[in-house]
């Protein structure tokens, strides 16, 4: 990998950020052809049905895709539906490509390894370090698709607003997080597949948890865990089986992303199953000096990776993953 794969492979996971919204359920991909070192074809997958990134890419370079790289930000697919009769990785042999350079491996049980594909084609197929930014950033970009297409379990994501004495609530105030973090949280709900409380929380605080005041292409589904009766008047799913076979069904309806909004009891029974796979923190420059726990008690101390900070208003957006994609 040298630093013009790197820039060429970060163009690619660029592209591939155009689909999101429409490319769903399938993952956001981008691809880039380079001969030469110029840039002569650039693509993405806009949604189910429609061209894959790269014959779009491939396409717009025409001839002069012949001898080139195809840089793209997920594995070239080796499958074929009914849709689309041809692979990537034949497309890209069919154009004569000399080297295929991939951010991600593709975790789709459906898509077989393509290493022998374009090796029997005579193309060079280079995989970005694990580690490497572009690899983590590729994995990261389609973590939800990622963890539902691997395992058949939507991606959760806890998220919570504390203060700096790591409490969930303020006597005698409503909020905890100021109102720019508020407006992240609509924004992430926007973005959500699902979202979902306890019904302690719904006791507590009968929430709408549909995003306001965002743009929304589509609400997420709005659900509650536990043991009814909702609220007159309360929009919510009731889910009130076991919580894996609550995922699963979940999944099955497409839902790939689902973002927890608390409270302790439910946080608790989701990372003791081993179901949250990444945590946000919204940290609140107060100390309540009283008031509930993040998590309720847990059988044993977790250890989460790739702890991350950035200002959000007045308070701090703390990221962490339990399960990284
Ligand atoms: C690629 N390039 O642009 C995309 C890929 O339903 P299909 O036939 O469109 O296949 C979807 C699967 O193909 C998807 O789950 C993922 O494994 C892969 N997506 N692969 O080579 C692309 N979008
Ligand atoms: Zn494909």
């Amino acid at each position: 990998m040298t630093a013009d794969d790197a820039r060429f492979l970060a163009r690619a996971i660029d592209l591939a950020e155009r689909g999101r919204g429409t490319a769903h359920p399938n993952p956001v991909v981008g691809a880039v052809v380079v001969r030469d070192g110029e840039v002569v074809g650039e693509g993405w997958h806009v949604r189910p049905g429609e061209g894959h990134a790269e014959p779009i890419a491939l396409a717009q370079a025409g001839e002069r895709a012949r001898g080139a790289t195809v840089y793209v930000s997920l594995e070239p697919c080796t499958h074929v539906t009914p849709r689309k009769p041809v692979p990537c990785a034949q497309t890209c042999s069919a154009a004569g490509v000399a080297r295929v350079v991939t951010a991600a491996l593709d975790p789709n049980p459906l898509v077989a390894d393509g290493r022998e594909l374009l090796a029997a084609a005579g193309i060079a197929f280079d995989v970005a370090p694990h580690d490497s930014p572009e690899a983590v950033r590729a994995r990261r970009q389609n973590e939800a698709w990622r963890t539902w297409i691997a395992t058949g379990r939507p991606f959760v994501t806890l998220k919570c607003a504390v203060t700096l004495d790591g409490r969930v609530a303020v006597p005698g105030r409503r909020w905890v997080s100021g109102p720019e973090s508020r407006h992240v949280v609509h924004l992430l709900r926007a973005a959500s597949d699902a979202v979902g409380v306890g019904m302690g929380t719904v006791r507590r605080e009968n929430p709408r948890l549909d995003a306001r005041d965002v743009p929304v292409a589509r609400q997420p589904r709005r659900l509650a865990f536990g043991s009814g009766p909702l609220p007159e008047g309360s929009q919510l799913e009731l889910l009130s089986g076991p919580l894996a076979e609550e995922l699963a069904q979940l999944a099955a309806a497409d839902v790939q992303s689902l973002l927890l909004e608390g409270g302790p009891t439910l946080a608790a029974a989701f990372l003791e199953q081993g179901l949250v796979d990444k945590l946000l923190l919204f940290v609140a420059p107060t100390l309540a000096g009283e008031g509930p726990p993040l998590v309720g008690p847990l059988a044993a101390p977790l250890d989460l990776h790739a702890l991350e900070s950035r200002q959000v208003g007045g308070d701090v957006l703390l990221t962490a993953y339990i399960n990284e994609p």
